[in-house]
């Protein structure tokens, strides 16, 4: 009886420590003896039974939850965008791209990874921030991430503009020490500042460097492109011992090599990788803040981060969507669905 309850109804644990979910009810309404019936890890509930509008907006509509206690990796949103530098809307990224993420299924059938039989994953919701103080809201989010990384969890973030990545790995080089960097963006974000201020969506890696929370032989940036103000502008980060990779070397190519020295390169060590969606061509990605013409295609995005399967991957971000600017939605889309293959590259993910 209850084998045929969990087959036919096979919407999964969601009742688990759901702080916006009322007892015994997951994200999709389900009963109690739903959870009863089924296997322990969370996963997104199948739109066999469960419509897919259906549910609180949670990314792919797994438990809310307000503690990372228990979990193996969570998804987690910073709804920051006051580090923006031209249009702003990131603050609105999170939530759009949760939206989106409710055509997300449970298994990677390309990659063969089962993410939800080998994870307990949870949505964290939103760190809060301090929309008027951007150095409060570096400490904000420094002080969530220290909390969530302690328990092992692993974290996948929703932005928020850039600024958000230089506090995240200040939580995440307190845990590991140095880290190594996947860094896909159109830009280095390695400027020192900008109308006299140390701090915002051009000067993260920067600060990073600065700060020692980088292993700086072990980055790689992929997509950098575009105008600039001098004609090097690679200079410091190559000076510093990173890999720029820039667009025009990866036009009309595969990036499956590339990935296999990057994986060379990474070792066995603690890797983050940070995903600027304006690395992809505005074409596929217009919902930006500062976009740049003739970037990756979303086929190279998975090439990508299916290239990170087997590294020693400690937390994601997918940062600059732009919701205002992405009247059709499929840049958070594509945002939602990086998020999953980041999700399925992860360490401890089973690979049929
Ligand atoms: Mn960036």
């Amino acid at each position: 009886m209850l084998r045929l309850l969990a087959s036919r109804c096979a919407r999964g644990p969601g009742a688990r420590g759901g702080a916006h979910s009322a007892p015994g009810l997951c994200n999709a309404g389900c009963s109690s003896r739903c959870r009863a019936s089924y296997a322990s890890r969370n996963q997104p509930p199948s739109s066999e039974f469960v419509a897919r509008p259906v549910g609180l907006c949670s990314m792919m509509r797994l438990p809310v939850q307000a503690s990372p206690e228990g979990l193996d990796a969570a998804f987690v949103g910073v709804p920051l965008d006051i580090g923006t530098s031209n249009r702003p809307g990131a603050r609105f990224g999170p939530r759009r791209i949760r939206e989106e993420s409710v055509m997300l299924r449970t298994v990677n059938p390309s990659t063969g990874a089962l993410p939800f039989q080998s994870l307990m994953v949870a949505d964290l919701g939103d760190i809060n921030i301090n929309l008027y103080n951007l150095q409060d809201s570096c400490r904000l989010i420094r002080e969530a991430y220290q909390k969530i990384v302690a328990t092992g969890c692993i974290p996948l973030t929703l932005g928020g503009d850039h600024t958000i990545t230089y506090p995240i790995l200040q939580a995440m080089a307190k845990k590991h020490g140095p880290v190594g960097l996947l860094h896909v963006d159109a830009h280095m974000d390695i400027a020192d500042k900008a109308l006299g201020e140390k701090i915002y969506h051009g000067t993260p890696f920067r600060r990073c460097v600065d700060e020692g929370l980088l292993d700086c032989k072990r980055v790689v940036q992929i997509g950098i492109r575009g105008s600039s103000m001098t004609l090097d502008p690679y200079s410091y980060s190559r000076n510093q011992g990173f890999r720029v990779v820039l667009a025009e070397d990866c036009w009309m190519k595969s990036l499956v090599p590339l990935m296999g020295e990057v994986r060379q390169q990474m070792g066995g060590r603690p890797v983050y990788i940070s995903f600027d969606i304006d690395g992809l061509d505005p074409a596929y990605a217009p919902g930006t803040g500062t976009p740049e013409i003739a970037g990756l295609t979303p086929s190279q995005a998975l090439e990508i981060i299916r290239g990170c399967q087997s590294l020693n991957v400690v937390g994601c971000d997918l940062v600059e969507v732009s919701p205002p600017y992405d009247p059709s939605g499929n840049t958070a889309l594509l945002a939602a669905n990086l998020l999953f293959e980041m999700l399925c590259a992860l360490p401890k993910v089973t690979v049929i």
